[in-house]
C-alpha cells in the first residue's frame, strides 16, 4: 500500500469525494478471470480489448490518486497550488486510446490529466509540476500545475487564460496541412463548459468550419465554471445545441463518466476529423466532485443532494466496477493493479520532492530565442542600393515579397491583405492587397495559400499566427489598424508574448504582426488615429519597432522576418507616402539590427530622443530653433526600435549634450517617455544641465476635425517650444 506522506490528513484532504483506499474490497467478485472472456470481449467492447481497458483503467486511476497526492501535498504546503481532474477521467482515458502521440497536437486544458498521462507524460513529471522543479518539462517550474506541454508529445504549453487555446488550436490544424495536405494526423482542443462563452470558441468555430480543418473540440462539461451553473453560462444551458448550425461540423454529446460511451462517441469525430470531412465537437458531460480547485469549496453553491448524485457517477469506481461485472479483470488484479500504480506514485513523490528548484538567476532565461540574436552585429548590412527613391510602402511591399521568395514558411493573412479572395476575379480587377496597399500583390504572386483574407477577428487572427508558429511556420498577421488590435490583446500579452518563457524555452512564437498606428493624416479621429505603444513595450517577449523611413522599414522588416522571436511591428499610416522619407532599395539583404538608434542630425547643446511621426517634426522644430540662435546645435536621434531600445545611443547624446527631450505621438502621462526619462533621471543625473524635458499628445483620443486634431497631437511649435524652455537652463 503506498506510503502516506508525513503529516498526511487523508480524512481532511478533499472535503468531497476522495476516493477511498481498498475500495473494491466492496464488490463481489462474481464473474471469471478476464482470459476466459476474451473471445468475446472486442465485440463487447466497442473493439477494444482487454488489456486496453484495462490500461485505461490503469490511466484514470493514477490520475486521481495523483490528484489526491497532490491535495495531500497541497495541504502540507509542499507544493503551491492544486486543480484537479477529477470526475473527467474516463472520457479522457478514451480520447486517449484514440490519439496518436507525438503525431497528433494537443491543446489540452487544465483538467486534462488522464489525457495527458494516457499520451505518455509521466506521474513524476506531473508531480515536478506541482513542486516547480526547475526539470519540470512543461515550464520549469514557471507555471501553475496542470499547465500541460512537452513538446515530443505534441502538446503545445497552456497557459491559464479560458478560451486562448480555441484559436490557438485552429493555427495548429491549419498548419498540419501545409505540413501535409494528404496527413489524417488531427488536432484536438479541450475546455470545460465555461470556456465556451469566451469569444474565441465562436471565433475558433467559424473558421474551423470555413476551411474544414482536421480539429476535435472537446467540451467537458461539468455542469459548473467555478460556481457558475451552465445555464448562466450558456444560453439554453447546452453548447452543443447551440453550435448546431455551423455547416459541416461533427457535432455528437455523451456521458463524459462512461468510459465506453465516451470511446463510441469520440472515435467517430476522431475518424470524421481524420477523413478530413471537418472538425467535430464532443460535448461530454462530467462531474466535478474536488471542487473547482483548491481554493474552492463548492459546498457553498452545490447542495448535498446534487453532490451525492454525481458521486454516483465517479468513473474512477463505476468503470472497475463494471470491469469486474464483465469479468475482465478480478478483484486480485485489480487490488495489484492499484498497488503498483500507488508504489509508482509514491517513489515519484519522493523523488519530485528532491527535485531541486529553478535558480533565481534563470527568472529573465528564454524571454527571447537563444538562438538567434535580431540585436545582434549579424543583422547590421551595408545598403547596396539600386533604382529610384521608393516609399515606405513600396519597400515594405517589396520586402514582404523578397522574404516570401526566400522562406515559404511565411504566409500572410489578416483583413483585406489578399489581392481577391475570389479567385476567379483576379483577372478581372487590380486587386485590394491590404487598406494601405502593403500586401498588394502578394496574393497574386503567391498564390491565396500563402496570402488570404481572414474574418473580422482579431483574437483569432494574431491566435492563428500563434498556433501555426508553434508548429514552424512564419505567420506575418495584419492589424488592420492599431485602434483595432485590442481584441487580440490577451492573445498578445498572454500568449504570443509568454510561449517561449511560460514553457522554459520548449516553444516559441516567431511570428510578426504588422500594425497601421498613427494620427496626422486628418479625418481618422479616435478610431484610426491613436498611437499606444508603450502598452506593448511593457510586455516582456515581445520586440516592438517603429521605423520613420524608407530605408528603416526595409531594414527592420526583414529583421523581423528572420528573426526568432514575435514581432510587433508599427507602421506608421502618415509615414507610408512622404517624400522626405524615400529610399532607394537597398538590397535583398539588407537588414537593421533591432536596438540600435539612428542619428538622424547632430548636434551640441540639447538631444531629442524620438521615433515615429515625431522624427521629422522634431528636425523642423531643431531647424528653426538653431535658426533663431545661431550658436546652438540640437541632436535628434531616432529610436526606431522601442523593445529594445538603444540606451548606449541615449546615453552617449545626452552625456555630450546634457540636455534632453523625448518627444513620442503618442498621449504624455505614462507614455514611452516616461520610462527613458525616469531612466536618463536615474542614470546620467551627473551630466544633466537642465530638467528632463518631455513632449506628448495631450492626455485625450485624437479629434475628428483636423483643428482639434492638430491641438491634441504634438506638433513642431510644441516641440520647438520645449526645445527653448531646456535651452533657458
Ligand atoms: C479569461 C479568463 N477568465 C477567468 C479566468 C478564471 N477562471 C479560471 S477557470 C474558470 C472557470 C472555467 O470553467 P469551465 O470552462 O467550465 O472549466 P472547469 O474548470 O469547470 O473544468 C475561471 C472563471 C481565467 N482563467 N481566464
Ligand atoms: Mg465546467
Amino acid at each position: 500500500m503506498y506510503g502516506v506522506v508525513p503529516g498526511e490528513n487523508r480524512a481532511g484532504a478533499v472535503k468531497s469525494a476522495q476516493i477511498p483506499l481498498h475500495w473494491w474490497r466492496g464488490i463481489p467478485d462474481l464473474t471469471s478471470p478476464v482470459t476466459r472472456q476474451t473471445a468475446s470481449a472486442a465485440e463487447r467492447f466497442d473493439g477494444l480489448q482487454p488489456d486496453e481497458l484495462i490500461r485505461a483503467f490503469r490511466i484514470m486511476h493514477t490520475a486521481r490518486r495523483l490528484d489526491d497526492r497532490e491535495v495531500a501535498l497541497k495541504r502540507q504546503n509542499r507544493i503551491f497550488f492544486q486543480i484537479s481532474g477529477a470526475g473527467h477521467e474516463a472520457v479522457q482515458a478514451a480520447l486517449g486510446l484514440l490519439l496518436r502521440p507525438g503525431q497528433d497536437w494537443l491543446y489540452p486544458y487544465y483538467r486534462d490529466r488522464a489525457l495527458c498521462l494516457s499520451l505518455g507524460v509521466t506521474p513524476y513529471e506531473m508531480l515536478q509540476q506541482a513542486v516547480g522543479a526547475a526539470a519540470d518539462p512543461a515550464s520549469g517550474g514557471r507555471q501553475m500545475p496542470s499547465h500541460w506541454g512537452q513538446p515530443k508529445l505534441n502538446i503545445v504549453t497552456r497557459s491559464s487564460p479560458t478560451g486562448t487555446q480555441f484559436v490557438q488550436a485552429v493555427g495548429c490544424a491549419e498548419a498540419g496541412l501545409y505540413e501535409d495536405e494528404q496527413s489524417d494526423n488531427i488536432t484536438l482542443v479541450s475546455s470545460g463548459d465555461g470556456a465556451t462563452s469566451e469569444g474565441e470558441f465562436w471565433e475558433a468555430l467559424n473558421a474551423a468550419c470555413m476551411k474544414r480543418l482536421p480539429l476535435l473540440f472537446l467540451v467537458e462539461d461539468n455542469g459548473y465554471a467555478i460556481s457558475v451553473p451552465v445555464e448562466c453560462q450558456t444560453a439554453g444551458g447546452s453548447v452543443s445545441k447551440l453550435v448546431s448550425g455551423f455547416p459541416g461540423l461533427h457535432i455528437d454529446e455523451c456521458d463524459g463518466t462512461d468510459f465506453l460511451a465516451s470511446y463510441r462517441t469520440l472515435k467517430r469525430a476522431v475518424e470524421y476529423c481524420r477523413a478530413r470531412s471537418g472538425p467535430a465537437l464532443v460535448h461530454a458531460h462530467v462531474i466535478r466532485p474536488y471542487s473547482h480547485s483548491l481554493s474552492d469549496d463548492e459546498r457553498l453553491y452545490k447542495p448535498p443532494a446534487e453532490r451525492a448524485a454525481e458521486a454516483e457517477r465517479d468513473p474512477v469506481l463505476t468503470f472497475p466496477k463494471f470491469l469486474i461485472d464483465e469479468g475482465v479483470i478480478d478483484r486480485h488484479m485489480l487490488q495489484n493493479i492499484t498497488h503498483e500504480i500507488d508504489v509508482e506514485i509514491h517513489d515519484a513523490t519522493h523523488q519530485a520532492l528532491r527535485d531541486e528548484p529553478p535558480a533565481p538567476e534563470t527568472a529573465l532565461q528564454h524571454l527571447y530565442s537563444d538562438k538567434i540574436d535580431p540585436t545582434s552585429e549579424e543583422f547590421s548590412a551595408q545598403p547596396d542600393f539600386q533604382g529610384e527613391p521608393k516609399t515606405m510602402v513600396d519597400l515594405l511591399n517589396t520586402t514582404l515579397k523578397e522574404e516570401m521568395r526566400r522562406n515559404s514558411n511565411i504566409l500572410v493573412f489578416g483583413e483585406d491583405v489578399a489581392d481577391a479572395s475570389r479567385e476567379q476575379n483576379l483577372g478581372l480587377v487590380k486587386g485590394k492587397g491590404g487598406v494601405f496597399k502593403v500586401t498588394a500583390g502578394l496574393q497574386r504572386e503567391f498564390g491565396s495559400r500563402r496570402s488570404f483574407n481572414t474574418p473580422i477577428a482579431e483574437a483569432s487572427i494574431v491566435g492563428r499566427a500563434i498556433g501555426m508558429a508553434a508548429r514552424g511556420l512564419k505567420p506575418v498577421a495584419e492589424i488592420q489598424f492599431f485602434d483595432y488590435i485590442w481584441p487580440a490583446m490577451m492573445q498578445i500579452r498572454d500568449e504570443l508574448a509568454t510561449l517561449r518563457w511560460r514553457s522554459n524555452g520548449a516553444f516559441s512564437c516567431p511570428a510578426v504582426l504588422r500594425v497601421p498606428i498613427g494620427g496626422y493624416l486628418n479625418g481618422g479621429a479616435i478610431y484610426h488615429s491613436q498611437c499606444g505603444e508603450s502598452i506593448f513595450t511593457h510586455i516582456p517577449g515581445l520586440r516592438v519597432v517603429m521605423p520613420s523611413t524608407a530605408i528603416d522599414a526595409c531594414g527592420l522588416l526583414r529583421t523581423a522576418l528572420r528573426c526568432d522571436d514575435p514581432v510587433l511591428f508599427l507602421e506608421h499610416k502618415k509615414l507610408y507616402r512622404e517624400p522626405y522619407n524615400r529610399s532607394p532599395h537597398p538590397g535583398v539583404d539588407f537588414t537593421i539590427p533591432f536596438g540600435r538608434a539612428r542619428l538622424v542630425k547632430p548636434g551640441h547643446d540639447l538631444t531629442v530622443i524620438t521615433y515615429g511621426a515625431l522624427v521629422q517634426k522634431s528636425l523642423l522644430a531643431a531647424t528653426a530653433v538653431e535658426k533663431r540662435r545661431p550658436q546652438v546645435s540640437i541632436e535628434v536621434v531616432d529610436l526606431r526600435s522601442l523593445a529594445p531600445y538603444d540606451w548606449e545611443a541615449i546615453r552617449a547624446s545626452v552625456e555630450k549634450t546634457s540636455r534632453v527631450i523625448i518627444a513620442h505621438e503618442d498621449c504624455l502621462s505614462w507614455g514611452f517617455g516616461a520610462e527613458i526619462a525616469a531612466r536618463i533621471g536615474s542614470e546620467l543625473f551627473t551630466s544633466l544641465d537642465a530638467p528632463v524635458g518631455r513632449v506628448g499628445a495631450l492626455d485625450t483620443w485624437v479629434g475628428y476635425h483636423p483643428q482639434l486634431e492638430a491641438a491634441i497631437l504634438p506638433q513642431t511649435e510644441t516641440l520647438a517650444a520645449e526645445m527653448e524652455r531646456l535651452l533657458e537652463y
